[in-house]
């Protein structure tokens, strides 16, 4: 049964896959609408988006974030405690099942820039390499909207 669904869902997405290219692509794993947001000169954290469908019949993992222009990148998410929103470091990193897709966003999973060399400017291409347990490693660029934008700058490819 489980090959049957996957066999679907493959068959599906080959048949999708003109329309709603990837942006990258690591193996089966597919990267959307990498972007990150522009920070305040004080800022000494930011944080990174971008939408992960693994396509493959094996679950996957994203372990890794590394950037140039962190001193140290984290994979979090973010919950709430006692009412208030709280970031979680995700020290085992985010899994990737089969067959789904998974979002980081505002206010939920995301990529955590931590000891910023300098302010991100609008508008930057900021490079990042993802590495995932089976899918190996692949270099992005995260293109910065403006300081607290809650989407991309710029949806279109
Ligand atoms: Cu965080």
């Amino acid at each position: 049964m489980r090959t049957l669904l996957a066999a679907v869902a493959t068959a599906f997405m080959a048949v999708a896959s003109p329309v709603f290219a990837a942006d990258y692509t690591a193996g089966p794993i597919e990267i959307d609408t990498p972007w990150t947001r522009a920070t305040p000169p004080s800022a000494k954290a930011g944080g990174g988006f971008l939408k992960l469908t693994n396509t493959g019949s094996e679950d996957d993992r994203l372990v890794s974030v590394a950037s140039p222009i962190a001193g140290r990148t984290e994979l979090h998410t973010m919950d709430m405690s006692g009412g208030v929103m709280k970031m979680r470091h995700l020290p085992d990193g985010i899994a990737l099942p089969a067959g789904q897709s998974v979002e980081l966003k505002p206010g939920s999973l995301h990529v955590m820039f931590m000891d910023l060399a300098g302010p991100i400017e609008e508008g930057a291409a900021v490079q990042v390499t993802l590495t995932f347990e089976k899918a190996g490693s692949v270099d992005i660029e995260m293109r910065a909207a403006g300081i607290g934008a809650p989407g991309p700058a710029d949806m279109a490819h």
